[in-house]
This record gives C-alpha cells, sequence and structure tokens, in this order.
C-alpha cells in the first residue's frame, strides 16, 4: 500500500473497505503471515488495529499519519551527557524542549560557511544522487563533503547528545529548495517514519513512548516568515493524529490535512538566521508557510537516533510519497554522528571513505 493521501474514487473505497476488514481479523485470528505476498504481509505486522479500524471507519478517507504512541515526560530533565561549556543545556531548556517538542534556534556556521555551502547546494539541485542513481535532496551527505562536514559540526552534535545521547547516528538527511513562491510544507508529524510507504517502519525504537528521533533544521538563507520559515504546534509530540485526505495541494505534491484542533494551540514562527539551527522532535507538529519572495530558502536537515535503534532491517527499498520515487538501499547505510556505534544494528556507511572514493573516481586535471 502507498498511502497516496488523495480522496480515492467511491469504487475504490468500496473495496477497500472488506479488504481492510478481512485483513484485519486475519491479523486478529494470527493467522500464519508467510503466506502472504511481502507488501500485505508488511501491513498485518506493523499495522495496529487502531489503523486499520481509522481507515475502515472513516470509509477511507482518514488515517493515522504514522504509527500511533504517545510520549511520556522522561523522569529527569539533565542532560544525558556532559559536553564542553559552550554547548551545555541547562536543566531549564532541557525541559522546555520536553514540555515544547523543539528548542533552538542555536548558532552553528558563519554567514560566509553558509554563502560559500549555498553555491554548493544550488549546483546539487538537479543533479543524480549518487546513492540512489536519481534526482533526490535526499542523503546527499553521502556524496558531499561539506556536507556531512557542517552535520558532524560539535555545535550541533554536542547538543544531540545531551538529548539523545552520546552515540549517534544519522539515518536520513534531506537538503530542502524552497524556491521563491513555492507552496507551504503542510503541517505534519511522523514517529517511525512509516508515514513513506505506510507498509513498515523505518525505525524499530524499543519505547515509542520516548522521544527516539531527532530532528536537526539548518537555515542556509536566513528563513523569514515571509519566506516560509519554520512554524512549531508546542506540545503536539504528545500523540501522533490522524490526517483528513483531500485538501489543499502542497508538501511535494500530496493532498491532505492534519487533524488537530488549530484554534486550540498556539502556532510558533520560528525566524532563524543562516548558519542557525533548530533541534526538534518530528513527532512535534510543524511545516512552513508558502514562499512567497523572489528568493530561495536553503536549508538541510539531519535525522538522528542513538545507536541502539535498527533502522530499516532487511528492507530493500522503500517508495517515498513525498519525495517521489523508489528508494534502493543497497548504497544507503546509517552513519556515525558521534561517538562510537558499539550495538551495529543497521547496515553502514562512512561518509569519508565513500568522499575519498568520489573524489578517486573524478577525472584528472590535465
Ligand atoms: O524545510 C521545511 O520547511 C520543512 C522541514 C521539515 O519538515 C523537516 O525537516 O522535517
Ligand atoms: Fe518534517
Amino acid at each position: 500500500m502507498n498511502l497516496h493521501p488523495k480522496i480515492r474514487p467511491l469504487w475504490q473505497r468500496a473495496l477497500a473497505i472488506p479488504a481492510l476488514t478481512l485483513l484485519m481479523a486475519y491479523k486478529a485470528l494470527r493467522l500464519p503471515r508467510w503466506i502472504l505476498p511481502r507488501a500485505i504481509r508488511s501491513i498485518a505486522t506493523h499495522w495496529d488495529y487502531s489503523m486499520f479500524w481509522m481507515l475502515i471507519r472513516s470509509g477511507v478517507t482518514r488515517a493515522y499519519i504514522d504509527q500511533p504512541c504517545e510520549f511520556k515526560q522522561p523522569d529527569s530533565y539533565e542532560p544525558k551527557v556532559l559536553v564542553a561549556p559552550e554547548y551545555q543545556l541547562s536543566t531549564d531548556q532541557i525541559r522546555q524542549f520536553n514540555k515544547d517538542g523543539f528548542l533552538g534556534p542555536f548558532d552553528a556556521f558563519s554567514r560566509e560557511e553558509m554563502a560559500d555551502f549555498r553555491v554548493e547546494m544550488l549546483a546539487a539541485e538537479n543533479t543524480k544522487s549518487k546513492t540512489y542513481d536519481f534526482c533526490t535532496p535526499r542523503d546527499r551527505h553521502f556524496e558531499m563533503p561539506r556536507l556531512w562536514d557542517h552535520m558532524t559540526s560539535p555545535a550541533i552534535t554536542e547538543r544531540l547528545a545531551q538529548l539523545l545521547g552520546p552515540d549517534l547516528l544519522c539515518w536520513r538527511s534531506q537538503l530542502f529548495y524552497k524556491g521563491p513562491h513555492s507552496p507551504a510544507i503542510q503541517f505534519h508529524q511522523a514517529s517511525t517514519f512509516m508515514v513513506e510507504d505506510y507498509l513498515d517502519p523505518a525505525i524499530f525504537p524499543s519505547d515509542l513512548s520516548e522521544i527516539f528521533q531527532l530532528t536537526v533544521w539548518v537555515a542556509v538563507d536566513d528563513a523569514t516568515p515571509e519566506n516560509g520559515c519554520m512554524q512549531f504546534v508546542p506540545g503536539t509530540h504528545d500523540s501522533i493524529r490522524t490526517i483528513t485526505f483531500g485538501g489543499e495541494e502542497g508538501f511535494y505534491g500530496a493532498q491532505f490535512s492534519l487533524d488537530f484542533d488549530r484554534d486550540a494551540h498556539d502556532i510558533v514562527t520560528l525566524p532563524v538566521k543562516a548558519g542557525q539551527f533548530i533541534i526538534f522532535a518530528e513527532r512535534c507538529i510543524h511545516g512552513s508557510p508558502p514562499n512567497t519572495t523572489d528568493g530561495h530558502r536553503l536549508a538541510f536537515n539531519i535525522r538522528a537516533i542513538p545507536t541502539n535503534i535498527p533502522v530499516y532491517t532487511d528492507k530493500e527499498k522503500y517508495r517515498s510519497v513525498y519525495n517521489g520515487g523508489k528508494y534502493y538501499l543497497k548504497n544507503w547505510g546509517v552513519s556515525v554522528l558521534r561517538g562510537e556505534d558499539h550495538h551495529q544494528l543497521s547496515r553502514s556507511v562512512d561518509p569519508r571513505e565513500l568522499h575519498k572514493d568520489f573524489a578517486r573516481e573524478l577525472p584528472k586535471a590535465a
């Protein structure tokens, strides 16, 4: 299944309802899964009953945006590691982060560094990824040494470590080219990133009620309310919401609206200067309004997890609804952002080794 959240024609929905009901009963009766085709087996394994039930009772017009889970406040707001004084977070900041679901902005890079990186980002925009062999903004750190250098800057990793622990992996990155006069990225949230193909989670935390993955979002251009800076709905990392299919186009062609009470929540608009970053739990509702200016709003993100969380396990490929295309995972791997990967639960790639290989492949200057 591919959760393309457009309202399906009535006949398709009429067929889907009995099929989903049957599969839910199949799961409840614990009938053998190995005889099911791969995609159906994934659904029977990874969807919980509330996911089936939401689709069935809404006539296939509503679904959980990702694997449902609820957040439990931690027992302590002490930092998980002690870091150099210039990067230290206070317990008040950590408490605030757990209350709101996001923190920042923090300084990481100079304006000049971001101006240089901007040129590199724009040059890469319409080029094929060496990892996936099609044009995609994902995981370009495998081939862009400067991106990986920025991602592993202590200004970022030392702050992440205080929230997530000492040993950290990046399992995905993304470049954001929010072009002149481009649409909003609708409010969204994610837990285990099942949202991608709605078949399998990407990450497999042992406790869904913890914050198990963090996103770092780095502004390459100044991000302003006019060019579509980030917006957050504080406190909404408490639970995963549903989406109603249809509605306004945005978010890479997807059509949906996230179900939450817009009147009951404050929406925080967070302007960020080039070279600054924000840390947030992807499960906190966030998005960005349209870019109404004539310029770009460039940014990149890092998706970080502790090393005790497996990623993709035996998956060969996934299909992303939001960054079109099939992503074959044979060249993909998690990469150590900080500390060491003692667990070795996922395929891993050292971007610096890849960069050396790519540099050797480049034709020698005459
Ligand atoms: O760049 C944006 O506007 C959205 C970023 C986002 O959703 C993310 O980094 O998870
Ligand atoms: Fe996001």
